[in-house]
């Protein structure tokens, strides 16, 4: 078997980078985005903020009204709510590039996600670097996104390396340093270990994964059972055989827009959905992929929605039938339309590999 090579990706302050990217006058500025809760007011929590709020001492998790206080002084401060649609739609442009890189794809969250590169970087470390590099170029060209790289021969070292040096960062981990790398590192470096793990292992004088390693399994055991205990003892030796397993973010493809302006123009409407088609279809073929439901989808201007779906005879992957298809559904879905249309998508469903062409690596 061929050294493993695996990457972590993760996007900078995600839901913070997504707001720049829409009002670049915020790059500037403390930019907090929060949720709100329903009571009112400023109650609620952060759910990110940019590096330049954090300077500040704002995190997420942090009640919004902490938060303000850190940024009470500071007259620019700008705190907005999540638009998680949003973020999902940047985040589905960045995936889609980023899984051209790899040999196996798994998706973990909007922000997140593994790469098994093993095959194409033949295991080496050097080929491993530069492929990064790429990933990173790439995902700043096709979404403007930052985001940090951690590069090892498995996903926990991968996914530790990712969050050594943030924000913009690349850390690669061969394996021969894979040790030198985790010892000097506090033990909350280990995913998944908390504040309060971390209290138990500080009572005994141990703070860092070095420290942590003079712990024998037994006594690990005894805190914390078997099953934790035996994922603690392996981490801190960098040990990790879990595969990267292909996933991808849903069972179907889709695109959303918001319209330039509401509308409700057959001609106007048309002409956004046959690029979404043309974007779509790009990546279908791209992924040897073909579809057998096709469906549009209208965010009216009070924020309801209104789908319509067919399914063809035979599953397809021609960029003419799905456009055909999506007129078709347009006029139909225009008939009796009141309310303006403020976004619009296509998504096509019931996928299948183009058969002979089965690429082990990727399925659904
Ligand atoms: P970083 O450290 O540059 O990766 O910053 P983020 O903001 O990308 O942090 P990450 O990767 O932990 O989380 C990704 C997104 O998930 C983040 O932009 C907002 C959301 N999120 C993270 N932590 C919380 C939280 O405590 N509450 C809520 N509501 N959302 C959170
Ligand atoms: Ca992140
Ligand atoms: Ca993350």
């Amino acid at each position: 078997m061929e050294k493993r090579v695996v990457f972590h990706i993760d996007f900078d302050y995600f839901f913070a980078q997504c707001e720049e990217l829409r009002n670049p006058d915020l790059k500037t500025k403390p930019v907090a985005v929060c949720v709100f809760s329903d009571r009112g007011g400023d109650s609620g929590a952060i759910a990110t903020a940019n590096y330049i709020a954090r300077n500040y001492g704002v995190k997420s998790g942090m009640p919004i009204k902490f938060a303000k206080k850190k940024l009470e002084k500071v007259n620019n401060a700008v705190f907005l709510p999540t638009d998680f649609e949003y973020y999902s739609e940047i985040s589905q442009k960045a995936m889609d590039a980023i899984k051209e890189f790899a040999d196996i794809f798994e998706y973990v969250g909007r922000d997140e996600a593994y790469l098994d590169v093993s095959m194409r970087t033949e295991g080496s470390f050097d080929k491993a670097s530069h492929l990064a590099q790429q990933l990173k170029n790439v995902v700043r060209k096709s979404s403007k996104l930052s985001c940090t790289v951690g590069v090892s021969s498995n996903k926990l070292v991968a996914k530790i390396a990712s969050s050594f040096k943030k924000p913009d960062g690349l850390t690669i981990v061969s394996p021969e340093k894979i040790e030198s790398f985790l010892d000097p590192l506090p033990i909350r470096a280990i995913p998944g270990i908390g504040k309060k793990t971390e209290e138990v292992f500080s009572e005994m004088s141990l703070e860092t994964i070095l420290q942590l390693k003079t712990l024998d399994v037994f006594s690990l055991n005894s805190k914390f059972g078997r099953k934790i205990a035996a994922y603690i003892y392996n981490a801190a030796r960098g040990i990790d055989n879990e595969p990267v397993s292909p996933r991808q973010e849903a069972t179907q493809y889709s695109r959303i827009v918001t319209l330039k302006e509401d509308s409700k123009e057959y001609g106007f409407l048309a002409k956004n959905l046959e690029n979404l088609c043309d974007e779509i279809h790009s990546t279908i073929i791209a992924d040897s992929i073909i579809f057998k439901s096709v469906g549009i989808q209208f965010v009216q201007s009070d924020l309801s929605n209104k789908t319509k779906s067919r399914t063809l005879k035979n599953p397809t992957s021609s960029l003419d039938e799905l456009k055909k298809t999506v007129m078709h559904l347009l006029s139909e879905a225009l008939e009796d339309q009141q309310l303006l249309v403020r976004r619009i998508g296509v998504r096509v469903s019931d996928l299948s590999k183009i058969s002979g062409q089965d690429n082990i690596t990727r399925y659904f």
